[in-house]
């Protein structure tokens, strides 16, 4: 599965209901998201398998790889084509040996300490890095302070893997992230939140220049 950040989906049933998941999904890669990861914290372990396993048929034979938030062991099971973990998840290391290669990796940082760790793993353990948040979000409420641009730009700058820049992000400001040099833009509420997902997914891809 070859890896494409340009627009990376971030949701979940509280993010739009537990109705709209797939179809909100199948609008946004309509429109040009290029991953998508599932991320419920209110999600039991077996909703959270099968709605993975949803969106697996719902992403099947379109290359937009599914990745799921916290749970290795839920992405496994799913099918899904990684898994994305926070500094409190699972580590990274432990991660890539029971999952094997091949399978997707992401790792949350905004430190450069933990852009550190990262390196000081054997390569390809991690297989791309989200950084954030960027900007003030009301969506994740356990969030670490806004970074900035400047400070994205930085981190963006102390590493070769993939990086993507996540929190507060729109199609406003969304030109502005993408001249940090990242790889790509996750959002939640710009697609999640918006009247049309698939327009709004559209607009994200279309801000980069
Ligand atoms: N991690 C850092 S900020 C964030 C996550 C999951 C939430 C991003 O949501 P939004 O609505 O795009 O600001
Ligand atoms: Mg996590």
């Amino acid at each position: 599965m070859v890896l494409d950040l340009s627009v990376y989906l971030v949701i979940g049933t509280r993010d739009v209901g537990r109705g709209e998941v797939g179809a909100t999904v199948r609008a946004a890669v309509a429109g040009g998201v290029s991953a998508v990861q599932l991320r419920d914290k209110h999600a039991s372990a077996r909703e959270l398998t099968a709605l993975a396993a949803e969106l697996c048929d719902v992403l099947a034979g379109t290359g937009v790889p599914l990745l799921v938030n916290d749970r290795l062991d839920v992405a496994l099971a799913s099918g899904a084509d990684g898994v994305h973990l926070g500094q409190s998840d699972l580590d990274v290391g432990h991660a890539r040996r029971l999952a094997g290669p091949g399978f997707l990796i992401g790792q949350s940082v905004s430190r450069p300490e933990e852009i550190a760790d990262v390196h000081a793993l054997p390569g390809g353990t991690v297989d791309y890095l989200g950084i954030g948040p960027v900007f003030p979000t009301l969506t994740k409420t356990d969030a670490r302070p806004a970074l900035g641009l400047d400070t994205l730009t930085a981190l963006r700058a102390r590493t070769g893997l993939p990086c993507v820049g996540i929190g507060g992000i729109d199609v406003r400001n969304a030109p502005a992230v993408w001249a940090t040099g990242v790889d790509g833009i996750a959002v939640v509420s710009a697609i999640c939140g918006a009247p049309d997902p698939r327009a709004a997914a559209a607009d994200l891809r279309g801000g980069r220049s």
